[in-house]
């Protein structure tokens, strides 16, 4: 497990210096504020706040990916989907293994990662995932590592769920 939190280390590192870069020269990647850790607003009880988002792990450790879904949108949330090294890595402090909203059930081979109504382009599959073993894997989780594998939507896991946070001002 160590080797692998050096590897995400290594990785964010590389991906701070190249957003530092971007942001030197004046870019701005549209939905990259809602990747990274920032001054964030605050979150209701029992939820924790990271960047401007809040994150709960489902109650049940054992949830179907449909259940997981449904169980997020009951809290008021939606099944996260990490968009960022960075985020994957608080993740993992919250919840090893999570499913996450990313799933090919309309088209075998096109992922499709969507937290509530937003679209992901983020993609941190593991090696050789996903991989469709027996035609029977439609559904994301994050397994080891803070990677993707892709496995049957029947499996077992809790879900890590989130919501924006809320501000106090608002204009
Ligand atoms: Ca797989």
């Amino acid at each position: 497990m160590r080797g692998c939190k050096t590897v995400l280390i290594m990785r964010v590192s590389a991906l701070c210096l190249m957003m530092n870069l971007l942001a030197t020269v004046g870019f701005s990647a549209g939905n990259t504020e809602r990747c990274v850790a920032s001054i964030g607003g605050f979150c209701p009880p029992t939820w924790s706040p990271w960047g401007d988002k809040c994150y709960k792990v489902t109650k049940s450790q054992t949830l179907a990916w449909q259940e997981a879904k449904e169980a997020c949108l009951a809290l008021g949330g939606a099944m996260v989907v990490p968009c960022s090294d960075e985020e994957t890595m608080f993740l993992e402090t919250l919840q090893s293994q999570t499913w996450i909203g990313c799933n090919d059930l309309q088209t075998e081979g096109t992922w499709v990662c969507r937290e509530g109504a937003t679209y992901v382009a983020y993609r941190n599959w593991d090696k050789r995932e996903p991989n469709n073993v027996k035609g029977l894997e439609h559904c994301a989780v994050i397994k080891k590592c803070g990677r993707w594998t892709d496995v049957p939507c029947d499996e077992q896991y809790p879900a890590v769920c989130t919501r924006p946070t809320q501000h106090k001002l608002h204009m």
